[in-house]
């Protein structure tokens, strides 16, 4: 018997994003994913001056606007001829890397981890710490009312086989509030650089305008070692709790495994993650111009597959055969996902030493094997030990920092030139590029981890990497889609991003 379920919105997710599934047999056989809004930031770009760029596309998104910036900042430097100083390289990784931190931390407590906890545990909390007390009476009334709007984040939620240990579901609500005084922190720590969180003050092409100073450097760093022994202590170990209790999710969604990232936190001398492409289970290098936009099965006009040097965007909203306002971008014609997952398997693949070294110790400790990274599991634990590394790695980006050095490059820029910027937001690969002309942008495309992730089908009618997750995966019909629902939030959607 064929069926269809449709999650329509996606809820806990920036922005609005509709998945269809066919079933049949009691797995899902086809899906499609559909960015259903329209933005417009790279046409309002056009005409701008470019240091208008990290203004504008920070305004994409509030949950990675320091990644939009980077690449903004870098793309305008590459069209216009400036250099970044040491100093300056170091502030970015350092403000790029405590939006990561809040980043991933936001999505495995307060986007994802409500499918796999069962609120309701709260209704038969008994003990005295004051802050679960306070929740518990909250849930209640949502609970009890089964209100939809507006008593978020409990409600809407779909009917699953949530596991019923009381104290793993306490502990992990109770772990879910701590979650938002860590970010809390991290956030502080993005401000100390950059102003303010979101859309920072202080990132221009060139560099960071704001001095080393010591205490700041300091308040910085107490922060810094607080959240990373959250991740230790708390983060790490309820990923691997919840994978120990839904160990079927190490065994679905495994997607297209094949992997891209440009590499990402610039240091001194060169990125500290690589890039690359990882396609039949080996590294390539990246090879930028095999990246092409293909508009298919998206509401837009244009003639065949583009560079994202020559794209364009226009829409076209009632297009024969168009289902999503997403582009499709494609690597030498294919599918890629991208994200915390893939940038670990192009790191390793790449023979990255601290990567690998911390990925075989996980694998040990955690008894998973490496063929299961590519899956539901496999990408939350990615994500978390991202997080650990990441963190680990600050403390050398603090210490390299230098008081009296220059934190912005000199700015004398070109009047025309073309633009590629690249780096990596907490979701995955981001590139921006541009054309300067007379002083302007004459052109200006995005394209987005998510807009990668969870792209429509192309021309040769080859499904997005989200799309082909999700096939194969076996489904409860009377749960209504939390099978898809927790295999599309492992690639931690935002369509804000992806339609830009
Ligand atoms: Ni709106 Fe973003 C990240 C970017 S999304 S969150 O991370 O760029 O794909
Ligand atoms: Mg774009």
């Amino acid at each position: 018997m064929s069926r269809t379920i449709s999650i329509d919105p996606v809820t806990r997710i920036e922005g609005h994003l509709r998945i269809d599934t066919s079933v049949e047999n009691g797995r899902i056989n086809k899906a499609w994913s559909m960015g259903e809004m329209f933005r417009g930031f790279e046409a309002l770009l056009v005409g701008r001056d470019p240091l208008d760029a990290p203004v504008i596309t920070q305004r994409i998104c509030g949950v990675c606007p320091i990644s939009h910036a980077v690449a903004s900042c870098k793309a305008v430097e590459s069209a216009q001829g400036l250099t970044t100083p040491p100093n300056g390289k170091y502030l970015r990784s350092l403000i790029l890397g405590a939006n990561y931190l809040q980043s991933h931390i936001l999505h495995f407590y307060h986007l994802s981890a409500l499918d796999f906890v069962r609120v309701e545990a709260l209704l038969d909390y008994r003990g005295k710490d004051p802050v679960l007390r306070d929740l518990k009476s909250w849930a209640a009334q949502e609970i009890s009312s089964g209100r939809i709007l507006p008593v978020a984040p409990f409600l809407p939620k779909l009917p699953a086989d949530y596991v019923h240990n009381s104290s793993w579901n306490l502990q992990a609500l109770s772990h879910y509030l701590d979650a938002l005084d860590i970010r809390q922190e991290a956030h502080e720590m993005t401000a100390l650089f950059s102003g303010k969180m979101p859309h920072a003050a202080s990132l221009v092409p060139g560099g960071v305008t704001c001095g080393v100073e010591p205490a700041t450097v300091e308040g910085f760093r107490t922060r810094l070692r607080r959240i990373r022994r959250f991740i230790e202590l708390t983060y790490i170990p309820d990923v691997l709790a919840a994978a120990s209790l839904y160990p079927q999710y190490a065994q679905v969604g495994q997607g297209v495994q094949r992997f891209l990232a440009y590499g990402v936190f610039e240091e001194g001398n060169g990125d500290w993650l690589p890039g690359g492409v990882v396609i039949n289970g080996r590294f390539e290098p990246l090879d930028t111009s095999a990246i092409t936009e293909d508009v298919t099965a998206s509401r837009f006009k244009q003639a065949g597959a583009k560079h994202p040097l020559h794209g364009e965007t226009v829409p076209e909203n009632h297009k024969d055969g168009a289902y999503s306002w997403l582009k499709a971008p494609r690597y030498k014609g294919l599918s890629m996902e991208v994200g915390p997952l893939a940038r670990i398997m192009v790191a390793a693949a790449a023979g990255h030493r601290g990567v690998n070294d911390a990925l075989q110790a996980f694998l040990r400790e955690t008894g998973l094997s490496a063929n299961v990274l590519p899956s539901v599991l496999g990408r939350h634990a990615a994500r978390a030990l991202e997080a650990l590394l990441v963190a680990q790695q600050m403390e050398h980006w603090l210490d390299a920092l230098e008081a009296d050095k220059a934190t912005v490059g000199n700015y004398q820029p070109a009047t025309s030139g073309a633009g590629e910027g690249l780096t990596e937001a907490p979701r995955g690969a981001l590139g921006h590029w541009t054309q300067i002309s007379n002083g302007k942008i004459e052109r200006y495309q995005c394209v987005v981890p998510s807009t990668w992730n969870f792209s429509p089908r192309d021309q040769q009618q080859q499904a997005g990497p989200v799309e082909a997750a999700l096939e194969g995966i076996p489904v409860n019909l009377d749960y209504q889609g939390i099978e898809a629902a927790r295999a599309v939030r492992s690639f931690d959607p935002c369509i804000a991003c992806a339609v830009h």
